[in-house]
């Protein structure tokens, strides 16, 4: 059953049974046939040298799209030289791709450089597209023809659709819209499985998925689509039985070959969200195991101290992209987040001993949290060696209930009147934000914020939201350049699971 193949020092040990289980779950895609809301201004055009046109597909789109191109004039007598380029926000435009000079591959920009020997012709694109914009620009032709272009469409997929939604009850317009705007989002990054974005990483990613999952139980209700997802990641675990922070579905199923700490961990919340929802029993006992083993992973990583060693920023557990931000504390709390998921699994499962096991462990972390982060003087978390203060720390020791209530509530009231330099910048962190403010009694602060960070990014015109925002540098971006930030990015759908469990579930 158990396959393994060697690659380098990165282990993989497929599970055909469960990836089976995964293959049989794949979607069939709903498809949808959108035009330009311009196409009046399409038609009334013929495309000399350097012409060029943005059409608008009035929402954000990901699917295939095809040109139908014609001539006018003499003979065609030389190529027609076109220039594609699509965007998820109307400012991309503005931007230079051959000005990126970041770390990661700059053939995440979608554009293209297109020859067409022949006219009339059909151009049906083989990639797929995530955008809301198509610039077309005509490189050149000859002094005796021009293009015409009579007809551009998408052919717009997801494995849902969006009119299968009731709008959410609530009388407070922005917040009827940043609902709108989060189902998009999803709609948009369920594809094949919950993809992270859409035009950029196109993955699964174990930290995303968690939320999106969430997110999908109170709009779309696509439970196979969830557990195709943990049966993928819990299919291919590598080296001692890790799960990768994502995986590839193309060619075939295969893990990237990076560990994320707190992804992994997040593993068995995904699995107990989906059991809750389902009361799906075979799922349970199959990945019930695999849930356990990454908890047993991240406790093997624990000092004789029963803290994670200091491993400052590296990208080796997630958090949040804040520059500078040490994840010390934030991993700590993490992982005793995961242990409260692994024992209410246990309970599900009847398995006394992890039940033990784990509830003595949660006890001396929280202990040890207390003794090597709490900063009794400034009455906040602090970690690292430079015990650095974020709002990530408060708001993961939070979760983690390392307090009773009232005093995370005190906690968090505090964190926002200090306003600590390392900020949040993912909506992925801002989550968690909201939900230790929820579980602090704070639901109208809670819904405050919604405004203010959803809010605020469909005042600066999103369709779909992003994946990185900060209201406080809004050029952020953990690539060298915001052209390269996804602007349909699944982490930030979760006000709909917010707003509805709120206003539809009370
Ligand atoms: C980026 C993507 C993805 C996220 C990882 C950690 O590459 O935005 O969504 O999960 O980072």
């Amino acid at each position: 059953m158990a396959a393994v193949c060697i690659l380098d020092e990165f282990e993989v040990h497929k599970n055909e049974e469960f990836l089976k289980i995964a293959d049989e779950l794949k979607p069939e895609l709903h498809e949808t046939v959108v035009r330009p809301q311009n196409m009046n201004e399409l038609a009334a055009k013929q495309f000399k040298r350097d012409d060029q046109i943005v059409l608008d597909f009035g929402n954000h789109q990901v699917g295939y799209v095809t040109l139908d191109l014609s001539s006018e004039g003499s003979h065609q007598d030389a190529p027609a030289y076109i220039y594609l380029r699509f965007a998820e926000r109307i400012e991309e435009l503005a931007a230079d791709p051959a000005e990126y000079d970041g770390w990661i591959s700059k053939s995440w920009i979608q554009e293209e450089h297109i020859h067409v020997d022949v006219l009339p012709a059909k151009l049906s694109l083989p990639r797929r597209y995530a955008f809301r914009y198509l610039e077309i620009k005509v490189i050149d032709v000859s002094m005796k023809f021009s293009v015409v272009i009579n007809d551009v469409y998408v052919r717009a997929v997801s494995a849902v659709c969006q009119d299968d939604i009731s709008p959410l009850k609530v009388e407070d317009p922005l917040l009827q819209k940043v609902d709108r705007v989060a189902i998009r989002t999803l709609q948009n990054c369920m594809q094949d499985v919950f993809e992270d974005g859409p035009k950029r990483d196109r993955r699964l990613w174990l930290g995303d998925f968690r939320l999106q999952a969430r997110a999908n139980y109170k709009t779309f209700k696509n439970f196979d689509l969830v557990k195709r997802c943990l049966y993928l990641f819990g299919g291919m675990t590598f080296n001692e039985g890790k799960i990768s922070a994502c995986l590839f579905t193309e060619p075939q199923p295969e893990p990237d070959d990076t560990y994320l700490f707190d992804f992994a961990l997040l593993y068995g919340s995904a699995l107990l969200d989906y059991y809750e929802e389902t009361k799906d029993e075979d799922t349970l006992k199959d990945l019930y195991p695999v849930a356990i083993r990454q908890i047993e992973i991240g406790l093997d990583y624990l000092t004789e101290d029963n803290v994670i060693p200091d491993r400052s920023n590296e990208f080796w557990c997630f958090v949040d992209w804040g520059e500078g931000l040490n994840k010390q504390a934030a991993s700590l709390a993490i992982l005793i987040y995961a242990i409260r998921y692994g024992i209410r699994l246990a309970k599900y499962m009847g398995d006394t001993e992890h039940i033990e096991q784990l509830s003595q462990k949660e006890e001396e972390l929280k202990k040890s949290a207390v003794d090597h982060f709490w900063d009794e003087k400034r009455q906040l978390f602090v970690s690292g060696s430079e015990r650095q203060i974020s709002w990530a720390t408060q708001v993961w020791m939070i979760l983690a209930r390392v307090f009773p209530k009232e005093k995370n509530r005190e906690l968090i009231l505090r964190t926002i009147n200090v306003n600590p330099r390392i900020q949040m910048v993912t909506p992925y962190m801002y989550h968690h934000y909201i939900d230790a403010l929820i579980r602090s009694d704070e639901k109208e602060r809670a819904l405050n914020e919604i405004r203010r960070y959803w809010g605020e990014m469909v005042h600066d015109g999103a369709d779909t939201f992003w994946e990185v925002y900060n209201p406080y540098n809004k050029y952020e971006s953990p690539y060298g350049s915001v052209m390269m930030n996804s602007f349909c990015h699944a982490w930030s759908c979760t006000p709909t699971y917010f707003l509805r469990k709120f206003y539809e579930d009370a």
